[in-house]
């Protein structure tokens, strides 16, 4: 489908991509007086309907992304799922034509501060975490991002938030360069997303962006790549899964119980929390630091994580059957979540995994010694299983299904008194799903399905 470029002005900006971003783009430059044209590869982007019932008269192609469209541009804006090293793209850049995403939009016109929340694992459950600290403080928060609402979206409250609430991508973070969060995190860096990158170091640079500006650095001190990006004239704020000092979050061990804790003042047991596992405990250490550079009050922050159950899909339990715990953590859509789900869950019984999918590039190895110490069966599903199946012990039973019930019933089959079965598929969800969401929930119903 294409309306007719020509009989706009020349000058317009060009978007890429006609999904929630795209959309949230269009409307805000249109808001702003920009003209614009969308532009898409697929022949019915999910936002097509949506863009043409409110601004009929946008000049709109499907079905493919025409250089000329993007020489003629005066801007192009990209959406997260575009990917910048299309032949197209580089040719425009090279042409000198101004390339930005969604939240450098953002960043220009944003009129409150930012709080900005990225790493490979844990950015809903951090980013949904502040949030709540934020509003049981009664603060006037706008959250979202990679998470729920497209940032752009979000500039449409008025008056203006005490807070932005940003979850951010790596694909987000590529094209960033006006961010200045009032205080940014990186949870942690593992391998994610290696399709889109050449190599773990770029995927590292490009998440480094979030610190652009001169705002608070959030640091996880465990981490020693993040450490090592804490520049030394920055006001910065660490956290760490060990003991730590002054004002930073740690944990502290007193009467064999773990407390979170700030320096030495221990706050609050860690078992008094909903959400379990270390990565978790890391999570809200991580969120506490983000809170206190807001200027949330402790009792309030402590309150929110007594009462935080977590988010659907990151290690949810299900159903307890014949004494099998039942567990959906669709969200793992890569190794290190994997492991920090088995991790999680290794200390309440051995684990029969549910996993494959989409391996988007990434080493399976690191898989390895976590399913020789915690995991009694892997069963694997989706186009990756093959290549997972090579990183398996000989000491795991090794199943394949063909799709998601049938590894829930096999799951079953094997499963015994006292283990449970975990949904952590380290991979993306697309082969035989809609989304992780979609992954998760169809899961779970295989699960209810089965006999008593
Ligand atoms: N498209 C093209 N050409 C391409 C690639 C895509 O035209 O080469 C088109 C597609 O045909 C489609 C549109 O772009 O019509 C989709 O754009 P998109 O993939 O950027 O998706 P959006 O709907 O805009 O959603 C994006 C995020 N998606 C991705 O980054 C892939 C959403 O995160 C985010 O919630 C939303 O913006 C609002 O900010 C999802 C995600 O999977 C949850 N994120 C990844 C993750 O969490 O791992 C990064
Ligand atoms: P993201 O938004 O970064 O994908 P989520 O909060 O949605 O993160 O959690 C996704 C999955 O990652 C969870 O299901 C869990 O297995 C894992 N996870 C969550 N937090 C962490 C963490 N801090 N470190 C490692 N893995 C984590």
């Amino acid at each position: 489908m294409t309306t007719e470029l020509n009989q706009h002005s020349s000058h317009y900006s060009l978007i890429i991509g006609l999904g929630q971003t795209g959309l949230s783009c269009a409307r805000f430059l249109l808001q702003q007086g920009n003209a614009v044209a969308v532009i898409d590869s697929s022949n019915q982007p999910a936002c097509l309907d949506a863009l043409q019932k409110d601004y009929p008269e946008v000049v709109v192609k499907t079905g493919g992304i025409p250089v000329d469209w993007l020489m003629r541009a005066d801007s192009i804006i990209l959406s997260p799922g575009v990917d910048p090293r299309l032949t197209q793209i580089q040719q425009a850049a090279a042409a000198g034509i101004e390339i930005v995403g969604d939240i450098e939009l953002f960043a220009r016109y944003a009129n409150a501060p930012i709080i900005a929340i990225t790493g490979s694992n844990g950015k809903s459950t951090v980013t949904t975490l502040v949030g709540l600290m934020a509003r049981m403080a009664d603060k006037v928060v706008a959250i979202g991002g990679n998470l729920g609402t497209p940032a752009l979206d979000l500039l449409a409250n008025d008056p203006a938030p005490d807070f932005y609430i940003l979850e951010l991508s790596s694909f987000q973070l590529e094209t960033v360069e006006s961010l200045n969060a009032f205080a940014a995190v990186i949870l942690n860096v593992s391998p994610d997303h290696l399709d889109r990158y050449d190599s773990v170091e770029d995927y590292q640079q490009v998440k480094q962006k979030v610190y652009r500006g001169n705002g608070v650095m959030v640091i996880n001190r465990d981490d020693p790549i993040i450490s090592a990006m804490a520049y030394e004239n920055r006001n910065q704020l660490g956290f760490s899964l060990h003991p730590s000092q002054g004002f930073e979050f740690g944990l502290l061990k007193q009467r064999g119980h773990l407390w979170l804790a700030e320096g030495e003042t221990p706050l609050m047991l860690v078992s008094e929390m909903k959400i379990t596992g270390k990565h978790n405990i890391a999570n809200a250490l991580a969120a506490l630091a983000l809170g206190s550079v807001m200027g949330l009050p402790m009792d309030v922050m402590l309150r929110a994580l007594r009462e935080f159950k977590g988010l659907p899909h990151r290690c949810r339990f299900v159903r307890e059957l014949h004494n099998v715990r039942w567990f959906n953590d669709s969200k793992a859509t890569n190794v290190g979540a994997c492991i920090a789900a088995i991790n999680g869950l290794a200390e309440q019984g051995s684990i029969v995994l549910i996993a494959g999918g989409v391996g988007k590039g990434q080493d399976f190895s690191p898989l390895m010694p976590v399913l020789a110490e915690f995991v009694s069966t892997v069963v694997l599903i989706g186009q990756a299983a093959e290549e997972i199946s090579r990183h398996v012990p000989e000491t795991v039973q090794l199943h394949f299904a063909a799709d998601i019930k049938a590894a829930v019933r096999l799951a079953n089959n094997v499963a015994t008194s006292g283990q449970q079965v975990l949904l952590s598929p380290a991979c993306a969800s697309f082969d035989q799903f809609t989304s992780y969401a979609d992954r998760g929930e169809r899961f779970e119903q295989a699960v209810r399905e089965l006999p008593v």
